[in-house]
């Protein structure tokens, strides 16, 4: 008898260490940033996004899913965005640019949308198509093409429940500054 309690006692405590490990991994485990284009044509600036994800080690997933031409896969993206332990969307468009609005509309995952340069317009039309959101459904617009401040306003995002993340954003502006200083240095000395 005293073995079964014994094994009783061994089960219970590794449940409750499992059941330990588990809160503790889904408390502190970092949020992942979807990037969402319209068309791989979009490739260029989503490979900036990713260039400064990868620097601040930051999970993420890339999709090609048009607001236009997929929509139903865009919505569904969006829509388990939250349960699939996002923090922060990337929707990427040109011309006629509704996908950052389109999946800000499924989802309250905060969604930053860059305005794509398109041969016609300058990118102007996909600027106002991504900004010009109605009241309720907001897109966070970053510039034409801006595809690292996308990924910095994520990361900056996510870090609000995240000192690591909070930490790399101040030495990266630190050092961002230190190299304008250094420019600005060598302007000064050229010009004397
Ligand atoms: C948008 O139309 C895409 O985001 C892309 O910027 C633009 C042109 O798409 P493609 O014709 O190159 O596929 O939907």
């Amino acid at each position: 008898m005293p073995t079964v309690w014994a094994h009783l006692f061994f089960l219970g405590s590794r449940c409750a260490l499992f059941w330990l490990s588990k809160q503790y991994t889904e408390v502190y485990e970092m949020k992942k940033v979807i990037i969402v284009m319209g068309s791989d044509s979009d490739l260029p600036i989503a490979e900036k996004a990713v260039n400064v994800l990868k620097e601040f080690e930051v999970p993420f997933e890339v999709h090609v899913y048009s607001a236009h031409r997929t929509p139903a896969e865009a919505a569904e993206l969006a829509q388990n965005a939250r349960k699939n332990g996002v923090g922060a969307i990337i929707g990427i468009a040109g011309m006629a640019a509704h996908l950052a609005g389109a999946l800000a509309a499924k989802t309250t995952v905060p969604v930053i949308g860059i305005p794509c340069k398109s041969a016609g317009l300058g990118g102007l039309d996909a600027l106002l198509s991504t900004v010009q959101m109605p009241s309720g459904i907001p897109v966070a617009t970053v510039a034409i093409d801006g595809g690292a401040n996308a990924a910095l306003l994520a990361i900056q995002i996510l870090s609000v429940g995240d000192d690591v993340l909070a930490e790399k954003l101040d030495a990266k502006r630190a050092a961002d500054a230190a190299k304008v200083l250094e420019k600005n240095a060598a302007v000064e000395a050229r010009f004397q």
